[in-house]
């Protein structure tokens, strides 16, 4: 434990070397006046060779949110990012409500509108200074992030980065909001100096209760039917590892209902694809873990028998207003030290013969199910317009094995399986679109020596600003293939109207309003623009040979590409 002094001659200065010091590597960044004295300390940084994070402009705060939050979930550190006052947090507001509900700790930052009107350096000197404050520029999104707070003098300095950071980093994870004032940033402060390694750190994750550890060890052991659904499990690598040997251990199927992470390898024996559905009936206890909505009670749910186990770091998910799964038990621990700990319990109660028999029942069930899913690949392949379970099946077999995918939902994992941790992220269950393309970039920031491919819709890819995306990607040296899956529609849209109104007149109409996506740009050659390898597939059999040139362009060329690839409707 030591203090060290940092050759600082004011807050901005003082304010990125202690957030290279704590380990933050990049600023993603999107820049108004309040930047001022933090470009200055950048510029300074340069020329003096002390340590900050690295500054990533993004030029829309969705996409500098996006950008951190693929960059932490493949790197597993914390970003930082700034916005431009009142107006630029407006515009982060759906990325940080995308990481909250992913548990991605993220340092969000803010200037806020010099306070003073004359007299202070750094007092306002533009006409925007006036109308950009607010009251409460926090109050956006207070409900979203776990801590917020204005940095408001240098000597708290230290005591207010460490906070933030171990608040954010302290499972459940999540952002936090700091607003950073023109003049508190100006202020001098020589001869900075500050604990190394910091005093603050996050608090450990929590354990899971040993008596409730037994109790869902008895529930789980006595079932004849259990089921495991996930979403999250495989945030944490190793527990990707901790859920293959319990669920191989006891003959469990695992279901990944909308997964995040990768939780369990696509060619483990337990791995019974992403739909609870067709389990419910017979499953007689269930161990949902680290997962919000592991079914959809209004089209099926399990039998009122069945026990519930919830096991997460939140498992209660209690920043939802309203969650009403039964839940029987809920464990609160990490999936990577409860699951070992659940395994060693269950092993006591457990009957051999019974895991045996379900075992075979399971790899019978498993084979079904990769049967019908080879059934759907084949009458696929040459529908055309091309369906996207074809889309998939042709990235799955362009990509590298190590490749990281990143799904803003339109790639169906069921035919572009991975089985390495950390390979697969999809978007939020906050699912505010606009994500995946910048998150994409962030994950190629964090892993440059792998292939990153994006998965998108047209409609997703169009609210991720598809020019600053492709910008970013340009100016910051980062190869990643984009494939639009492009059905010139909103097809959530239509199957929410025709699900709740299978017979009305959206359903009898042509061209019911506000689906269709008419007269869409040639997303290949917006990608083309900024440098990168654009193309347009219609014919499903061409789509392989695309995606080799695409691919040849992102790993030999370095440049980025765009597949737009003509798809189906819903
Ligand atoms: C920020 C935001 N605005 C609106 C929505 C509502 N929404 C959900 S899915 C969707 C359509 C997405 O279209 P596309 O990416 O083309 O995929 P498709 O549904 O056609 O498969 C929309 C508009 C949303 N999730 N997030």
């Amino acid at each position: 434990m030591s203090r060290k002094t940092l050759p600082a001659s004011n807050v901005a200065e003082a304010y990125l070397a202690l957030l290279a010091e704590r380990g933050v590597d990049y600023l993603f960044a999107n820049a108004g006046t309040d930047f001022a004295p933090l470009v200055e300390a950048f510029a300074k940084a340069v020329r003096t060779g002390v340590q900050v994070p690295r500054p990533v402009l993004a030029s829309h705060e969705n996409l500098a949110l996006s950008m951190a939050h693929g960059y932490a979930v493949a790197s597993r550190r914390v970003p930082a990012v700034m916005v431009h006052v009142s107006v630029g947090t407006a515009n982060g507001v759906c990325g940080a409500l995308n990481a909250a509900r992913d548990n991605v700790p993220i340092l969000f930052t803010a200037g806020r509108s010099p306070l003073t009107e004359t007299g202070l350096p750094g007092a306002r000197d533009v006409y925007i200074h006036w109308a950009q404050e607010m009251f409460d520029q926090a109050g956006m999104l207070r409900e979203i992030v776990k801590w917020e707070y204005e940095l408001r003098n240098g000597v708290q300095l230290e005591t207010v980065i460490d906070r933030a950071l171990s608040v954010a980093t302290t499972q459940p994870g999540g952002p936090v909001y700091l607003s950073l004032p023109r003049e508190v940033l100006a202020e001098p402060l020589p001869g900075f100096s500050y604990d190394s390694p910091s005093r603050r750190v996050a608090a450990a994750p929590p354990g899971p209760d040993k008596g409730a550890i037994e109790e869902a060890a008895r529930i789980l052991a006595a079932a004849e039917n259990p089921l495991v659904v996930t979403a999250s499990a495989g945030r944490d690598p190793a527990a990707v590892e901790a859920l293959a040997d319990f669920a191989r251990r006891y003959a469990i199927p695992v279901v990944q209902h909308r997964p995040r992470h990768l939780c369990l390898p696509a060619d483990h024996p337990c791995h019974l694809g992403y739909d609870a559905a067709p389990f419910l009936d017979e499953a007689d206890a269930i161990l949902v873990l680290e997962c919000d909505v592991p079914w959809i009670p209004s089209l099926k749910a399990p039998r009122p028998e069945c026990k519930v186990i919830h096991l997460g770091v939140d498992p209660l998910f209690s920043r939802y207003p309203i969650r009403g799964f039964p839940c029987d038990l809920a464990l609160t621990g990490t999936p990577a030290t409860a699951l070992p700990e659940l395994a060693e319990a269950v092993g006591k109660f457990a009957v051999a013969s019974a895991v045996s028999e379900r075992g075979h029942r399971l790899a019978d069930r498993r084979e079904r199910l990769l049967a019908g899913w080879r059934q759907t690949r084949e009458a696929a392949a040459d529908m055309r317009p091309i369906h996207m379970a074809w889309a998939s099946v042709c990235i799955a077999r362009a990509k590298p094995d190590d490749a990281i995918i990143v799904n803003e939902y339109t790639l169906m994992p069921e035919h572009c399986g991975s089985n390495l941790p950390g390979s697969y992220f999809g978007s939020s269950t906050a699912s505010g679109l606009g994500w995946g393309g910048g998150a994409a970039l962030g994950a190629k920031l964090a892993a440059p020596e792998r292939t990153v491919i994006a998965g998108l819709g047209d409609g997703s890819h169009l609210f991720g600003n598809p020019v600053a995306l492709h910008h970013a990607s340009a100016m910051h040296k980062l190869p990643v293939l984009f494939v639009v899956m492009n059905n010139s529609m909103w097809g959530a849209v239509r199957r929410a109207t025709l699900g709740m109104y299978p017979q009305g007149e959206a359903a009898r109409s042509n061209k019911p309003p506000l689906i269709d996506l008419d007269d869409l740009p040639a997303f290949e050659q917006v990608c083309a623009a900024a440098g990168g390898y654009g193309e347009r597939v219609e014919d499903p059999q061409a789509l392989p040979e695309a995606l080799d040139r695409a691919m040849h362009a992102v790993t030999v060329e370095k440049r980025q590409a765009l597949l737009n690839v003509i798809c189906r409707g819903v």
